[in-house]
This record gives C-alpha cells, sequence and structure tokens, in this order.
C-alpha cells in the first residue's frame, strides 16, 4: 500500500469538503486497476449487493457492486464496502442500499493471492448519500402473555407506528396497542396468547424506517410461538474437571415453568454449553446437565434429555442418570476451568442465576474482570464493586478475593465425588454462598456441606 511516514506536521485548517478533489470510479473495475488507485481520494455509486461480514476488529464488509464492477463478473468477487461497525449501525446500511461515498481507497491483502478492493467509510461524513430498502422483518418473539416484540432489520421511525395496533395483525390474537421505542424493534400488546400455539405477526407498509421508507412488501412477516411462563432456575451443584469434559452442573427450580430456551453458559464463549428443552418443571425440581454426554456406549449416558419425567430415561438403564432429577443434555463442550463466570440466561437473554469462580495460582484470565463487573453490575454478584472502584486483578478487593475458588474441585483423575454446591439457603449472590464438598448430584444440597 502506498502510504507515507510524516515525523513532524501541525494541522492549519479542518472540515474543508473533499469532494472536488475525489476522482468519480463508479466506471471503473478498480480491483483490476487497483495499483493506479489504492490510496487516492474516491468518489462512488454502489449498491450492496449480499450481507454484511466481519472484517477484521469492529469492521464489517459487504459484496459492492458499481457501473464498472458489474454483478458476477470476475472482479466483483474481489470488491466490497468497509465499514466501522459503530458507523455501519448508525447509517442503518443493510444489502440493496446503494451508497455514494468519498474517502481514500483501502485494500487488503495477506501477501499472496488477489487483494480485497474495500472503498471503505470510517467517518459518517464519508457517506454522501444512500437509498435504501424498506425494513424487513426479520423475526419475533413473544415478550409475555399479552405481548410481543417484532424485530426488523432497519431503524424504525416511532412516528411511524399507532399507538392503537392497528398496524399490525395476527391471526388468532387481537392486536391492542404498539410502541417502536426508535431502534430495530416494535412492542405489540396482544389479547391472551395460548401457550405453545404458532402465530404470524404481518406488518403493515405504513410502519417506516428513519428515511420514510415503509415496510417491504416480501418481508412483513415473522413467526412466533405463543407465550409460556418461563421456569427461573438457580444454580446448585457444578461437578467440574470430570474425565473427558463429561462435567455436571445441577439447577433447582425456583418457579415453575418451561425450561425451553433457557441456556448455560460461560461468560467468555459466545456459544451456550447447553440449552435446555421445553419442559414444564416445577417448583423444587432438580435438573442435572450433562456435558458432552456419551450416547455411544451402551448403559452410560440416555439417548438424549428426558422430556416427559424425571425417570423417563431411569438409572438403572443409564447409570449417569438421576431418578430424583431431570436429566438434560448439553453440547459438546464440559466446564473450563481457571477464572470463570458461569450464568444461567433466560429466553430473552437476562441473566437468572450466576457463579463466579476463581482458581487464585491460575493465570489470569484478561476477560474475567469485565465479566465479574457485569454480573455485578446486574445485581447478580456481591459486593457490587470492589472498594468504590470497578473489580480488576489490581483491585483491593480484588477479582480474586470476592470470587469462589474452586481450583481444589478439578480432582486428579477426574471424577466427580467433590462438587462446587451452594451452600443452602446461600442466596446472598457471594462467594460465601459455596462451599466445596461430597457431590449430592440430583439431591438437594444441604445446609452444611
Ligand atoms: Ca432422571
Ligand atoms: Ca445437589
Amino acid at each position: 500500500m502506498v502510504r507515507a511516514t510524516l515525523s513532524g506536521y501541525g494541522v492549519l485548517g479542518t472540515g474543508d469538503v473533499l469532494t472536488g478533489f475525489a476522482q468519480d470510479v463508479s466506471q471503473v473495475d478498480l480491483p483490476a486497476f487497483l495499483p493506479a488507485y489504492e490510496s487516492e481520494l474516491i468518489a462512488l455509486t454502489g449498491t450492496l449487493n449480499g450481507p454484511f461480514s466481519l472484517a477484521g476488529a469492529g469492521h464489517e464488509q459487504a459484496p459492492l457492486v458499481t457501473a464498472g464492477v458489474p454483478a458476477g463478473s470476475p472482479s466483483s468477487f474481489n470488491f466490497r464496502l468497509r465499514v466501522v461497525e459503530t458507523v455501519r449501525d448508525q447509517l442503518d446500511l443493510v444489502q440493496g442500499c446503494t451508497v455514494s461515498i468519498v474517502s481514500p481507497l483501502w485494500f487488503f491483502s495477506t501477501g499472496t493471492g488477489t487483494p480485497l478492493t474495500q472503498p471503505s467509510v470510517w467517518a459518517p461524513q464519508q457517506l454522501v448519500s444512500s437509498t435504501c430498502p424498506g425494513p424487513r422483518v426479520t423475526g419475533a418473539q413473544a415478550a409475555g402473555p399479552e405481548s410481543v416484540i417484532v424485530r426488523l432489520d432497519r431503524r424504525i421511525d416511532p412516528a411511524s407506528v399507532l399507538a392503537d395496533g392497528s398496524q399490525f395483525s395476527i391471526a388468532g390474537l387481537t392486536v391492542t396497542g404498539a410502541s417502536a421505542p426508535g431502534n430495530r424493534e416494535v412492542r405489540l400488546e396482544t389479547s391472551a396468547q395460548v401457550p405453545r400455539q404458532f402465530y404470524t405477526v404481518t406488518v403493515a407498509s405504513t410502519v417506516r424506517d428513519n428515511a420514510g421508507t415503509g415496510v417491504e412488501p416480501t418481508s412483513r412477516t415473522g413467526n412466533f410461538r405463543g407465550w409460556k411462563t418461563p421456569a427461573a432456575l438457580r444454580i446448585t451443584e457444578i461437578a467440574p474437571g470430570v474425565a473427558n469434559q463429561r462435567d455436571l452442573m445441577e439447577l433447582v427450580v425456583l418457579q415453575s415453568g418451561s425450561t425451553e430456551g433457557i441456556t448455560v453458559v460461560d461468560a467468555a464463549s459466545a456459544t451456550p454449553l447447553a440449552t435446555l428443552p421445553d419442559v414444564e418443571v416445577l417448583e423444587g425440581d432438580l435438573i442435572v446437565i450433562h456435558f458432552n454426554p456419551d450416547r455411544v456406549t451402551p448403559g452410560v449416558d440416555a439417548p438424549g434429555s428426558e422430556l416427559t419425567s424425571k425417570t423417563a430415561w431411569p438409572q438403572a438403564q443409564y447409570a449417569s442418570n438421576y431418578d430424583t432429577a431431570w436429566d438434560f443434555q448439553g453440547g459438546t463442550f464440559g466446564i473450563s476451568g481457571g477464572q470463570r463466570v458461569h450464568r444461567i440466561r433466560d429466553q430473552m437473554g437476562n441473566t437468572l442465576d450466576a457463579l463466579a469462580a476463581v482458581i487464585p495460582g491460575f493465570t489470569p484470565i484478561p476477560a474475567y474482570p469485565v465479566q465479574l463487573q457485569a454480573r455485578q453490575a446486574e445485581g447478580q454478584w456481591s459486593p457490587s464493586d470492589c472498594n468504590g472502584v470497578p473489580c480488576t486483578y489490581n483491585s483491593f478487593p480484588s477479582a480474586f478475593d470476592v470470587s469462589f475458588d474452586w481450583g481444589s474441585a478439578f480432582p486428579i483423575g477426574g471424577t466427580k465425588t467433590t462438587t462446587v454446591g451452594r451452600v443452602l439457603p446461600g442466596d446472598s449472590d457471594t462467594a460465601s454462598d459455596w462451599a466445596l464438598g461430597p457431590a449430592t448430584l440430583g439431591v438437594l444440597n444441604g445446609t452444611v456441606r
């Protein structure tokens, strides 16, 4: 890339309009003539011909077509609009937008193969104009017994949404109200939904984005299932360090309801360790989640989660199951060691419970204090800070000090005899709720361990 290194300079003026200096390259096959244009100020009009994807930290890119680089031409496979993530969010750019930009021409190369030619937008003012398709419905979800959230791919103008809900229709339900908070969602009030029933919501084209464009006629419906009361769950016991990552987690049901869509998350990973099935559990029930289940070796783990009763896959037949608990199966990853925040999230993504655990001698994991602070901010872990400042490895007390030390729960030989357990009632959201002790999986923990 052509670059100049400036060793010293003074700023004599800013904010000048550069449009007049830019050469319009909308007709040029830019990838074919990249060396002639790279790093030069260009003006270009083109259309985003595909969805956005990641393009380096904090950036996204989408396939771009222009008069000079038409769709399907050889050069089109190496031609992208690259945008800073936050700028794209602010400008509301999506597939199908036609954009005019003025900015220096960027490209990306690994040193081998054909470089990606990437006209770029780093600052909002580099987008001179844009014309986008109308908002498209991307999904819908029940948010309460008489409430639904409709999600769209562009910001909705709150003034375009009528409070009486008359722009939305759902067969089998009456829509009684609607509101748009100014983001990419609309919240509807409905008559009482039938739990688990399938519904389709249809949005009128008079619902518009901030540019005044109505909802796309071809993408104006979303499906959802009728609201059912969600179960409230709490972590009671964790057996980490079991051989072959076949770790276990025990939960207690605090409020009867469905477990559908509840996830177990290691806060460091975007992928849940387990996503629970749709089972109606009762207050006081215990659930044991089996991570990385062994469904191959006969008689070890059941073929799947128990969906109909706590003894659907009985212990006599499947040795690892507990007849006193719902045995659910997780994904293929177990519980990792070191500094970890494990949490239970409901279907909407809210944290139901969390355990912040550390191994003091373990190499500090940089992400851990951030995750700990997030749980403190949610009111799921105490103290809420470390002497008035965010808890870090260097604060006093430190992130280690306010977390539970679970180091001795990782046994040599990978057994599950010693576990991390909540000492009942143990609901102060602090490390003192927890103790190491003999496993009581499938059985309610005691008041001592
Ligand atoms: Ca069972
Ligand atoms: Ca237990």
